[in-house]
């Protein structure tokens, strides 16, 4: 029987899991190349950790690994229900509040090393943190697709960590009463935008004032603002010269929560900042019995 120490906590409603020991060992790489390990030789674990009957499709994992940068507190790989994120902003925002809880840190700003470069997260308090992201831009503006069902859909391709297609004035008012409908939406405008030449986009957000929806590459919806699709949000904001340097943008989810967004403009290029809260809810061994028909994971 494997144990699996783990700390759950959610950011403004979107959970996050962090793997505190029992993870696999993916050699003394960067954490890029650990992502690469990781996928390759542990995908199981991946699914034990986050998919049903332990997690549930909305939990995001985090594994928490040695930075190979020795600048930083920790290195974190990512995961979700279906495979594994370059960087996420809630989660980080989770990790932060999980390492307060342990002890491992003091409030502060922390250098955290992810596949897609280095963040630096500060914990505020014992549930706030504000993480300076890395750099962020839109790659292609009002883009024009035909969604099957809903007709022609414009929307900006942007990075912010992970690559969104953000949708303004979305045809299905973002608002609880419609979870359904805006998942069936989103997930029609990103199979129209992966076959029109943006086959990178995994993450679909649709906005209408004031809350924002993203759909998540495994259709779990996130309950938080989601911190790179807040990201990618504050770049075209700043290149549509909507938003100035300094300036607080709050992104509101569906469910309510906000975090508070800033870009500042270091060596030409934009920088987000998000702020946001989060709790700790458990502290668990998972268990791990190769007996088990189900021990990991029920797979899409
Ligand atoms: O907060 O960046 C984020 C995120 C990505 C996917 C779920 N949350």
């Amino acid at each position: 029987m494997k144990r699996v120490h783990v700390i759950d906590s959610h950011t403004g409603g979107e959970p996050t899991r962090v793997v505190i020991a029992g993870g696999p060992d993916l050699g003394s790489g960067t954490v890029a190349e650990k992502l690469l390990v990781f996928r390759r030789d542990f995908d199981a674990f991946r699914s034990a950790v986050v998919n049903e009957p332990r997690g549930n499709d909305a939990i995001v994992g985090a594994l928490l690994c040695e930075p190979s940068d020795p600048s930083c507190t920790a290195g974190v790989v990512f995961f979700n229900n279906v495979g594994y994120l370059n960087m996420c902003g809630h989660g980080t925002i989770g990790l932060m509040v999980t390492l307060g809880y342990l002890g491992r840190l003091n409030p502060g700003s922390h250098r955290i090393e992810t596949p897609v470069g280095v963040v630096t997260a500060t914990l505020l308090d014992g549930n706030t943190v504000s993480i300076t992201n890395v750099p962020s831009y839109r790659k292609a503006k009002a883009v024009v697709i035909d969604v099957p069902g809903y007709g022609l859909v414009t929307g900006d391709v942007a990075w912010g960590g992970n690559w969104f297609f953000l949708v303004e004035d979305s045809p299905v008012r973002v608002e609880p009463a419609n979870l359904d409908a805006l998942g069936g939406f989103a997930w029609a405008v990103r199979r129209s935008i992966n076959a029109s030449g943006f086959p990178e986009v995994d993450h679909v957000e649709l906005f209408s004032d004031p809350r924002n929806f993203v759909l998540c590459p495994g259709k779990a919806y996130d309950r938080s603002p989601c911190g790179t699709g807040t990201s990618a949000k504050l770049a075209c904001l700043y290149a549509d010269g909507k938003l100035r340097e300094g300036e607080t943008w709050l992104q509101e989810s569906i469910t309510g929560s906000v975090f508070e967004g800033r870009v500042s403009i270091i060596n030409g290029e934009i920088v987000p900042s998000i702020t946001g809260t989060a709790f700790v809810n458990a502290d668990a061994q998972l268990l791990l019995d190769p007996n088990d028909p189900f021990c990991w994971g029920i797979r899409r």
